[in-house]
């Protein structure tokens, strides 16, 4: 089986989030990186003109939550329950909706984006991870068995504690310990270690 994942060069959002895993599952994969020209160039030939784009033997298969859905039900990272996996795709749709809903729309000031980052963040956030942080049995979502939701999380996490959201302190997620330790979990898994030490 050949499987290629297509992003751009960055380690981090939803490109990320498909190679980690891939990473998880242990299946080796082609990790393609593109410049902004390159992907100028081949946008218009994509199914739905945005990345990451997963190829298997041929077939391509964007969205970030459909190959990441895939990826877990191919590889035993949702759980077997459907009602239980539906959840674990909720948790996914969520992380979309915060990035969505973040605000910092390009003719903000950056007075006007503070004061809705902080808005957000005490609000719309806040619940967000209350909600979350509620549903982790620890130090997955499902307890010892990794999904690709605890992937997902992974990520947004990752951009939080790394500072990406100006306004939005480094430490906003530390708030909820269980989200923290699932984040700290998925980074130690031997298939992220290993994906991370080979770039
Ligand atoms: N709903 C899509 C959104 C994909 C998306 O917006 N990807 C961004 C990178 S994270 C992208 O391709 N931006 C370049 C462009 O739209 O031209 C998904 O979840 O995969």
């Amino acid at each position: 089986m050949s499987t290629t994942l297509t992003y751009f060069d960055f380690d981090g959002s939803r490109g990320l989030e498909c190679r980690l895993a891939l990473a998880v599952a242990g299946v080796p994969f082609k990790d393609v990186r593109l410049s902004r020209a390159q992907w100028l160039e081949l946008k218009p030939n994509t199914p739905y003109g945005a990345l990451p784009i997963l190829e298997v033997d041929g077939q391509k298969l964007a969205q970030t939550n459909a190959i990441l859905g895939y990826l877990g039900r191919q590889h035993g990272l949702l759980p077997a329950d459907p009602w239980v996996a539906a959840e674990h795709e909720a948790v996914m749709n969520s992380v979309e909706d915060l990035r969505v809903k973040m605000p910092g729309r390009p003719d903000m000031t950056d007075e006007e984006k503070k004061s809705a980052r902080e808005e957000f963040s005490a609000g719309w956030l806040n619940t967000w991870g209350n909600t979350l942080s509620a549903r982790i049995r620890g130090p997955f979502l499902e307890g010892e068995a990794p999904s690709v939701a605890d992937v997902k999380l992974a990520v947004i996490l990752r951009a939080f504690r790394s500072g990406a959201y100006d306004h939005i302190p480094a430490s906003r997620l530390d708030a909820w310990p269980k989200l923290i330790a699932l984040a700290d979990a998925v980074n130690a898994h031997p298939g992220v270690v290993r994906y991370f030490a080979s770039r």
